[in-house]
C-alpha cells in the first residue's frame, strides 16, 4: 500500500494522484490530506522539505517532488505508460511537461506573493511571473500542445491550467489560446481530472 500525502488544492499533488489514477494505481493508495503550511509531523517526519506531494512507497521509501514521484511510477510500474518511449517524442513530452510545472510554480509565487503583507510585495516579481505565464501559456497552444493520449504532458498542462482557473481566475487564458482552450475542454471529462478536481 502506497501513501500520498496531498491537500486538495496542490497542483504538483494533484499532478501525482491523477498519474496514479491514470496507471490504475489509485485502489492502492492511502490518502492522507495534509495543510503542510501548519506544519504537521507526521508530514514533516516522512519529507523534511513539508511539501506535498510526499508519495511514501510500499517498502516505506518517502519520496518528494512531483517529478521525482511521477519517474519513480514510470520505472517502478511502467504500463500503462505516461511517456512516449522513444525521441523526439519522448523528449517533447518532457519538454511540454518542464512548462507544464514552470506555470504551475509560477502561479504558486503569485499566490504566496499575494499572501505577503502589502509593504513586502513586489509588483516587479508578480509582473515578471505573470508575464511568463501569458508566454508559456501562448507558447502550449502555439507549438507545444500535449500530444493525443494523456501522458505526462497533458497531466501537467491539464493540472495547472485547472490551478490557474483555481487562483486566477480573472486571468483571461483562453483568449490567448483558443487552441489550448479546445485541448482542455477535450480532456476535463476524464475520470483522473474529474475525481482530483480541487474544491471550488
Ligand atoms: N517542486 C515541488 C513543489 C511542491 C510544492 O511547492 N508544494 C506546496 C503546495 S502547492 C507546498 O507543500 N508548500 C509548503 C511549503 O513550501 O512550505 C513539486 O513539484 O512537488
Amino acid at each position: 500500500m502506497m501513501k500520498l500525502f496531498l491537500s486538495p488544492t496542490s497542483p504538483f499533488a494533484r499532478k501525482v494522484k491523477v498519474a496514479l489514477m491514470e496507471k490504475n494505481l489509485y485502489p492502492d493508495v492511502e490518502e492522507i490530506p495534509v495543510d503542510p503550511w501548519s506544519s504537521p509531523a507526521e508530514l514533516i517526519r516522512a519529507n523534511p522539505l513539508c511539501q506535498v506531494p510526499t508519495l511514501v512507497t510500499g517498502e516505506g521509501l518517502a519520496l518528494a517532488n512531483s517529478d521525482s514521484i511521477l519517474d519513480w511510477l514510470e520505472s517502478r510500474f511502467p504500463e500503462p505508460a505516461l511517456r512516449p518511449a522513444n525521441d523526439p517524442d519522448r523528449g517533447r513530452a518532457m519538454a511540454i511537461a518542464a512548462q507544464a510545472h514552470g506555470l504551475m510554480q509560477y502561479t504558486v509565487d503569485i499566490v504566496l506573493e499575494r499572501r505577503r503583507p502589502a509593504s513586502q510585495r513586489s509588483a516587479t516579481f508578480t509582473d515578471r511571473r505573470m508575464a511568463a505565464i501569458g508566454r508559456v501559456v501562448t507558447a502550449l497552444g502555439d507549438r507545444f500542445l500535449p500530444t493525443p493520449g494523456f501522458g505526462i504532458d497533458g497531466i501537467g498542462v491539464a493540472c495547472a491550467l485547472g490551478y490557474l482557473d483555481l487562483r486566477l481566475p480573472e486571468y483571461p487564458w483562453r483568449e490567448r489560446s483558443p487552441s489550448l482552450t479546445r485541448w482542455f475542454s477535450g480532456v476535463a471529462s476524464r475520470p483522473s481530472l474529474q475525481a482530483s478536481a480541487p474544491p471550488v
